[in-house]
């Protein structure tokens, strides 16, 4: 990296005469700046005028000569790398990784066995489908990749918010993303997978069921990263100083809770404000309130392979935490943004490969592919064999090896030694077999074949289990969900195929959807070799709602001021919420604020038809009677309590609101908390606001199918 040169000039009228700006300097901070210079340290005169054949009247062409104008030119056409081509659109921060219970019995990994050490991480959180300019509330499984920069070397823990996958074997990962990425002919729809060749491909590729049930329900519409849970997929292997193995599966779990929004919520917070995520996620950071995760492990072991009622290769399973418990040996804490989005968001580089002495892969053949993809990815996204030198992806540990040459080369390796074994120099570089990384183990043989093994091809139960573990909400969203998404397929032997699929994880949830659909008629299955499971038991840890936390720490209540409202509620509420940890924002007719009935203005952090309802977690509406009477013909007014209303927000109002409820359609149900005698209802308003949504609204707001 360039460092800013220490030359310093002081800012001074400009006595040089032709230049367009008056003849001054730019001078927006005063005193001294920085010299501006060239990439090759020259200083620049004139960053405002390229050089010209000229008189002062009129300008004449422009000359070749101005490597200035070149160089600045040259420069930002080049700006761009290829976007990632999946997971292209993402966020991320800096924090650490403390261990708070050893694992040395299972894993030789320092980062696993030594308590209370802190190991630096970057976490980049994404959407899969979607390219980099697309909205965050996409429905889309969510990348959760992690790279611990450990004291051996740098582990990349590169999981997903959803613990299974749509596929088994890797070789199927190019024909899912151009399945569900933009079509290739009309270059849309983008960051979306209600679109023919998505449901298409994943109706002729049954493996695909059980994690259709997950990205249609409401894991795929998080209400923030720091609701997420994250997942590794796969499972691991751990290896002990001794060089025994045990199995691991890795969970992040969200301190702040698990939390969704709603389907409708979605599409219209991709229109208020696409950055919603990633602006939530540097708000966090930016005012204290740092996101935090813990780390928990599944171990298991061969003997629990062997009795499982699936294969632990397969991507497309989980193993319910009822069956093998978590174990909580971490945290992670996200307490630092970027300092530039594109030398560290864009540029880092995980790779699934990166892991440490303790930690090695399982045969699971889609992690394999995986090991060779995302090494690969990065030569083409980074231009050459060197990425590992960039800052946001070089290890903070020594790191020393005979690599040389290629692109960008930042390093200057001394001496006549880029060899080994060697013996012209002292000290040079050397393997080591007792530190060094070693891999598990094991006794393999068998037929060179194409084949998947028999225990893969159950492609049902859990789909099955995964939908009766949830609650009756969360069923009717996926049912929902499904009606939507195949709603927009055009093709209708698609929409039926995917029907048929469905009947085969429960003849009751196709029928729903095809309700939903006004699809008349039987519903034909889909031929299957293996039919769902019906014994396998509910794990309610696969619900949202049934580990729901129930506060408003680190929400967002909106309030809708106008001229007239009392200053005092304002005051009342605002030292409510900072006592129940939530960000209280105000919204008024103007971004300058409102007068006060006393007089004073209250601020405003965003104008009406810029704040809608959807970007906060429940709405007060703080209006006086002129207040309240002037926003009932204002149609972002009525937009904004009818949308909380039906997105089963909590509703808290003075008396006086009472017209722009009724205007909105409002009905009291006990999430509309309005006083019917005088004051604020603001306790009362506070409280049941932390319970979280009024989900019993729900059918009188939408058909239920
Ligand atoms: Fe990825 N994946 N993936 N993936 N993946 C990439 O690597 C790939 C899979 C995941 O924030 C790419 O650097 C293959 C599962 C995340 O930068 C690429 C297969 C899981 C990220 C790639 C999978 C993931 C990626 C594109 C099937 C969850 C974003 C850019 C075998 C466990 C990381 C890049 C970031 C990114 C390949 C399946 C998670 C092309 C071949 C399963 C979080 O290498």
């Amino acid at each position: 990296m360039k460092k800013q040169p220490a030359l310093k000039s002081t800012v001074a009228k400009k006595t040089s005469e032709g230049t367009g700006n008056g003849g001054e300097f730019h001078q927006f901070s005063g005193g001294t700046h920085a010299q501006l210079t060239t990439q090759q340290g020259q200083a620049i005169s004139d960053d405002e005028n390229s050089l010209k054949l000229s008189n002062t009247a009129r300008p004449g062409p422009v000359l070749l000569e101005d490597f200035v104008l070149r160089e600045k030119i040259n420069h930002f056409d080049h700006e761009r790398i290829p976007e990632r081509i999946v997971h292209a659109r993402g966020a991320a921060a800096h924090g650490y990784f403390e261990l708070t219970d050893s694992l040395e019995k299972y894993s030789k990994a320092r980062v696993l066995s030594q308590v209370g050490e802190k190991v630096p991480v970057f976490a980049r959180f994404s959407t899969v489908a979607g390219n980099a300019g697309s909205p965050d509330l996409a429905r889309d499984v969510r990348g959760f990749a992690v790279k611990l920069y450990t004291q051996e070397g740098n582990w990349d823990l590169v999981g997903n918010n959803i613990p299974v996958f749509f596929i088994q074997d890797a070789i199927k990962f190019p024909d899912l993303i151009h399945a569900a990425k933009q079509e290739p002919d009309r270059g849309f729809p983008q960051a979306q997978t209600a679109h023919d060749t998505f449901w298409d491909f994943v109706s002729l590729t049954p493996e695909s069921t059980h994690m259709l049930m997950w990205i249609m329900s409401d894991r795929a519409i998080p209400r923030a990263f720091k609701n997420m849970e994250g997942f590794g997929v796969h499972t691991f292997r751990l290896i002990n100083a001794a060089g025994k193995t045990t199995f691991v599966k890795f969970h992040w779990r969200p301190k702040a809770g698990l939390q969704s929004v709603i389907w409708d919520e979605a599409l219209k917070i991709n229109g208020g404000d696409p950055d919603y995520h990633r602006r939530d996620l540097w708000n966090s950071i930016n005012e204290g309130k740092f996101p935090e995760w813990e780390l928990a492990v599944q171990l298991f072991d061969e003997r629990f392979v062997d009795k499982f009622e699936f294969d632990v290769l397969d991507a497309t399973k989980l193993i319910p935490e009822e069956q093998v418990p978590l174990r909580v040996i971490g945290r992670m804490v996200l307490d630092r943004n970027p300092t530039n989005y594109f030398s560290e968001t864009e540029q880092v580089a995980f790779m699934t490969q990166n892991v440490v002495a303790g930690i090695d892969f399982s045969n699971d053949p889609l992690l394999q592919g995986r090991n060779f993809s995302y090494l690969d990815t990065q030569l083409s996204r980074l231009g050459g064999p060197n990425f590992a030198q960039l800052p946001i992806n070089a290890p903070k540990c020594p790191m020393m090896n005979f690599q040389r040459d290629g692109h960008m080369q930042f390093q200057t390796p001394p001496g006549r030694v880029s060899y080994s074994p060697s013996s012209l120099e002292q000290n040079t570089a050397r393997e080591d077999p007792r530190t060094g990384f070693t891999s598990a183990k094991e006794h393999v043989e068998g037929d060179k074949l194409r084949v998947r093994p028999e225990l893969f091809a159950d492609h049902f139960s859990q789909a099955r289990q995964f939908f009766f573990s949830q609650t009756e909400t969360e069923q009717n969203h996926i049912v929902s969900a499904f009606i939507f998404e195949l709603s927009k397929v055009e093709t209708e032997a698609v929409r039926l195929r995917v029907l048929g699929q469905l009947a085969n994880v429960d003849n009751g949830i196709a029928q729903r959807v095809a309700n939903g659909l006004g699809i008349k008629g039987k519903i034909e299955k889909v031929a299957t070799t293996v039919p769902a499971r019906e014994d396998l038991p509910e794990s309610p840890a696969l619900s949202i709602l049934k580990k729901a936390k129930k506060s408003l720490e680190g929400k967002l209540i909106g309030c809708l001021i106008a001229d007239g409202s009392e200053a005092t509620v304002v005051a009342n509420l605002r030292k409510g919420a900072k006592k129940a940890g939530a960000d209280l924002k105000m919204i008024a007719p103007k971004i300058g604020g409102a007068i006060a009935k006393n007089g004073a203005v209250i601020e405003a952090d965003f104008q009406l038809a810029g704040g809608p309802s959807v970007l906060f977690d429940c709405i007060f509406l703080a209006l006086s009677p002129e207040g309240a009477a002037a926003l009932s013909s204002e149609a972002a007014a009525v937009a904004f309590v009818h949308d909380a209303f039906s997105h089963l927000k909590v509703i808290g109002a003075t008396p006086d609101a009472q017209p722009l409820l009724d205007k909105a359609g409002v009905l009291a149900d006990k999430g509309v908390v309005s006083a019917n005698k005088k004051g604020a209802p603001i306790d009362d308003f506070l409280t049941r606001a932390a319970m979280g949504r009024i989900w019993e609204r729900e059918p009188s707001v939408r058909t239920i199918y």
